[in-house]
């Protein structure tokens, strides 16, 4: 299989440590910058997105949420769904949101400038973020003793991506208790080794 990524992610991220987390090692990893549209990642994702899963079929998967759904199918154990599936969807739902409402301030920065951030649009997503985060942090999912499930993933990726993309910004609220959670995950290699970094040049 071939996972084309790329190191700023946050949807990449999450596959890789679902991949990682489940030990699927036969996957080749493409790093790609998506904005570049490399004809193999256009070939396999006409959206030409990160992160797109090549199957040893040829079939593409896209869409993060869709690999680790088939990833959940393929290879059941360990579980990413811990013991209370519902709760660690609606806890991972909330932290997805955020993603999400990140993603969108960067890519809209992309279509304007920094000028987006305080736009009507810009707000909302800001709110979004604040939100998810003051949700998150008023009940952090917890890491268990094993394998962390999706909640733990997706919350830690949240918080990781924030801090990368939006080191100080002043609206942000503080976070301690999901700060420490980030630490704590760092310790295990998928995360540590997924860590958001500016991509190499080209
Ligand atoms: N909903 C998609 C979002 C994927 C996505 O937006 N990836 C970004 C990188 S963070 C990308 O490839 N952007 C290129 C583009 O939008 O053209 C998922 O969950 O996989």
């Amino acid at each position: 299989m071939k996972l084309f990524f790329s190191t700023t992610s946050p949807y990449a991220r999450l596959v890789r440590i679902a991949l990682a987390e489940k030990g699927v090692a036969d996957v080749q990893p493409q790093l790609t910058d998506p904005w570049k549209d490399a004809p193999e990642l256009l070939k396999a994702n006409p959206s030409a997105r990160v992160p797109t899963l090549v199957l040893d079929n040829g079939q593409a998967l896209t869409e993060s949420l869709l690999i680790m759904l088939w990833l959940e199918r393929q290879h059941p154990q360990p579980t990413l769904l811990g013991n209370d599936a519902p709760a660690v969807l609606s806890t991972m739902g909330i932290a997805m949101g955020g993603i999400d409402a990140a993603a969108a301030i960067i890519i809209g920065r992309k279509m304007t400038d920094a000028s987006f951030d305080e736009s009507p649009v810009g707000l909302r997503r800001r709110r979004s973020m604040v939100q998810a985060l003051s949700r998150l942090e008023a009940e952090p999912p917890s890491p268990g003793a094993s394998t962390p499930d999706l909640a733990v993933i997706c919350t830690v990726v949240l918080v990781d991506y924030v801090r990368f993309r939006f080191p100080s910004a002043p609206w942000l609220p503080r976070t301690p208790k999901l700060d420490a959670l980030a630490a704590q995950l760092r310790a295990r290699a998928a995360f540590a080794s997924t860590l958001p970094r500016d991509m190499p040049p080209a």
